[in-house]
């Protein structure tokens, strides 16, 4: 079936469309009031569980605000059912007993998302239904490390020091877990391609937590094994790694077809370093939606003429959009750039 509006998914394999396509990261969630009431009546949980009700969620940003693509709602640590780890969402994520020793690692379960997971799939299958091609879908995981990072620090961390402890202590039985975390994200993205995503995008989101050599000896070859392996699957793979600007030359060595800018370096700087034959997607500082139209106008359509000189560019923001955003702000940044 052909997309009524198909700007991203040419962007993404790297054509020009008529306008710069933009979509945000978390465009769906609490800064909506459409998302609170939902939430107002059933749990994070239940909600990620309930594949109609994330569908009107999904759908919320495609008609208050008019982004070009939707992003599937869910949470990169669902998958964690298919390794028998409950997570608590408070709503940031905790989980009660983090896989720290060897016994902690002999007890997980490496189960089959197809199965475990299966109700994201029925999201995906209701976001389709529902989107009835309008705009293209766009499924995602957490990176292995980003999603090893919160298994073994058992939620956020600001040092990461038990992840990285294993890393330097225990290299073997780290490399091991990234294998098998890998593994185990190749089959649940390849689910979401066949029940029915147009893209997906990978979120390293905790990869600036390591310096350059340990990102590029632990974490870059894993990364490089799924996308690669993912893309197979045919749809175009976004893959954005947060948190260290020096890192993005070793990430631009993975193939993928779009690289995620975040916003700690300059859309103009970010071309030079992956080169203009790449595609890539970014990166407004999302604090920047707090302020005025005034000043998101200028430095949205800044970021837009940067992108002019890649090969392709997608407008987003340079991570999750604050739940203190005015929506009205949001989709003024969008019209913006749809007209610039
Ligand atoms: O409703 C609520 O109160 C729960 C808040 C919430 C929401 C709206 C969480 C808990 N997750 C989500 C949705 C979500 N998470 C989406 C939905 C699709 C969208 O609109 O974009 C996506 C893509 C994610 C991905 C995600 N979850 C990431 C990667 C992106 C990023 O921000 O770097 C990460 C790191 C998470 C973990 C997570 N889940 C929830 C929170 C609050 C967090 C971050 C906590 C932390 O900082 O450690």
């Amino acid at each position: 079936m052909a997309l009524q509006n198909d700007s991203f998914l040419q962007a993404c394999r790297g054509v020009r469309p008529a306008h710069t396509p933009v979509w945000m990261m978390r465009q769906a969630g609490r800064y909506l009031p459409e998302y609170r009431a939902i939430r107002a009546k059933v749990s994070f949980n239940e909600l990620c569980r309930t594949p109609e009700l994330c569908a009107e969620v999904t759908l919320q940003p495609i008609d208050i605000l008019g982004v070009d693509a939707a992003i599937l709602f869910s949470d990169i640590l669902v998958v964690f059912d298919a390794l028998g780890v409950p997570v608590i969402f408070d709503p940031a994520p905790r989980i009660e007993s983090p896989v720290r020793t060897a016994a902690d690692v002999a007890r997980l379960r490496w189960g089959d998302p197809r199965e475990d997971v299966a109700y994201v799939y029925g999201a995906i299958r209701a976001c389709k239904a529902a989107l009835a091609d309008r705009v293209p879908l766009i499924g995602f995981c957490g990176a292995p490390f980003t999603t090893l990072s919160y298994l073994v620090e058992g939620g956020g961390s600001k040092t990461f020091e038990h992840v990285k402890g294993l890393i330097f202590r225990e290299p073997v039985v780290f490399a091991g877990l990234m294998e098998k975390m890998t593994d185990l994200l190749i089959t649940y993205l390849k689910g979401q391609v066949d029940a029915g995503v147009d893209a997906l995008q990978v979120f390293d989101s905790w990869a600036g937590a390591l310096a350059p050599e340990d990102y590029r000896e632990h974490v870059l070859p894993h990364l490089h094994r799924l996308v690669t392996e993912v893309q197979t699957a045919g749809v175009p793979v976004i893959l954005f790694a947060r948190g260290n600007a020096n890192i993005l030359a070793d990430v631009a060595t993975i193939p993928a077809d779009v690289l995620g800018i975040d916003w700690s370096i300059g859309m103009d700087r970010a071309i030079d370093v992956v080169g203009a034959e790449r595609v890539v997607q970014g990166n407004l500082d999302p604090t920047l939606l707090l302020s005025n139209k005034a000043l998101i106008e200028r430095r949205a359509r800044a970021i837009v003429e940067s992108g002019r000189r890649a090969k392709a560019h997608i407008f987003n923001l340079g991570h999750g959009i604050s739940k203190h955003t005015d929506p009205a702000l949001a989709k003024h940044m969008i019209q913006v750039v749809q007209s610039a």
